[in-house]
């Protein structure tokens, strides 16, 4: 009888050791994740799955909470907060990455992808994560890619069907020197302003239109203030998710797997739902009272043309390698 309590007991003894070398390693935390969009828009909602997924992965521990419509700054701001520890992650366009690593304009070349499908193979492949892991010199450790998607024009004086038209159009676009570059061979009055200024600049008119994809012009109701919307697709934009490398560094090798998959299955989350709503979101738009121009192929080989000039100033500007080792990536994934 005494013996076999004894081995009982050494038996659950044992048994709880092993359980706890296979435990993982979470700790009660809070992750403040920023993003510079509406709750209810594509970003908001990959945040909320972001959430759930990674409590459920985590038991609870990691407490991911979302802070939308850059209620903690704008892109830059937040960049800077990740890389000073006073933020743990958030996701935001790649283009304003520039300030930081100006490799990162690469994805702004315009009309350098030519579908979603080859985006996501440069972004997972090589070439998007080696960029992405040279961010960590900077003090920043990026995770995954989502969806912004291809880029379209809107503005509130006329409708835009050729080049032309956009001589003198105040134009927002990002802070990133490719799109001013961009937009001032097209003729336009290329303005460089914070995502999260961009709605009061277009309904006071400081500028007269902006670009993005048409399910943030949606989400963000840009067609409260802008009559015309363009079909141009000039650019694929990224997001990417970031974290603080100070944060990133103090976390359990299960907290950093965790969060590495709850990001993968989120960027799985997101793509699917980008693409499905993009291709609501244009009669969306026309029911708002939107008028839309679709731009036709010449004039949009006309455009490639004019932004050559862009191109070759971004790869002259110490990027003649990157470009090419992109370019020769396409090649690849379009055989
Ligand atoms: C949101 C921005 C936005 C981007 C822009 O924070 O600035 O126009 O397209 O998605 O990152």
């Amino acid at each position: 009888m005494k013996l076999s309590l004894k081995s009982i007991v050494t038996a659950a003894a044992l048994c709880c050791v092993a359980a706890a070398g296979h435990a993982a390693d979470f700790k009660p935390r809070i992750i403040r994740f920023g993003y510079g969009l509406a709750e209810d828009s594509n970003q908001g909602h990959a945040a909320k799955f972001f959430a759930d997924d990674l409590a459920k992965r985590t038991g609870g521990k990691l407490k991911m909470k979302g802070f939308g419509s850059a209620s903690l700054g704008s892109d830059v701001q937040m960049q800077n907060a990740l890389i000073g520890g006073a933020q743990e992650m958030m996701v935001g366009s790649t283009a304003t990455l520039v300030g930081i690593d100006s490799d990162f304009g690469v994805y702004d070349l315009p009309f350098i992808f030519r579908n979603e499908k080859e985006a996501d193979a440069i972004l997972d492949g090589p070439f998007g994560q080696n960029l992405m892991a040279k961010l960590q010199e900077k003090g920043l450790v990026g995770l995954v890619y989502w969806e912004n998607g291809f880029r379209n024009l809107t503005n509130s004086k006329r409708p835009i069907a050729k080049m032309e038209d956009l001589q003198g159009i105040k134009l927002r676009v990002m802070q990133n020197p490719v799109y001013i570059d961009m937009f001032k061979g097209f003729g336009a009055n290329a303005i460089p302003l914070a995502f999260s200024e961009l709605f009061t600049a277009m309904e006071t008119g400081t500028v007269d239109g902006q670009e993005n994809p048409v399910t943030t012009i949606q989400s963000s109701k840009f067609y409260e203030v802008q009559k015309y919307l363009s079909l141009t697709k000039h650019v694929y934009s990224p997001w990417i998710v970031l974290a603080s490398k100070k944060w990133w560094d103090g976390l359990s090798a299960d907290e950093k797997k965790a969060i590495q998959e709850s990001a993968a299955a989120t960027r799985d989350f997101e793509r699917k739902e980008t693409r499905e709503s993009s291709a609501k979101a244009i009669d969306f738009l026309k029911q708002k009272g939107m008028q839309v121009t679709v731009v036709s192929d010449k004039e949009i080989e006309r455009m490639q043309e004019t932004t050559r000039q862009a191109t070759q100033k971004f790869a002259s500007e110490g990027h003649t390698k990157l470009v090419k080792d992109l370019q020769s990536d396409l090649e690849k994934v379009r055989k």
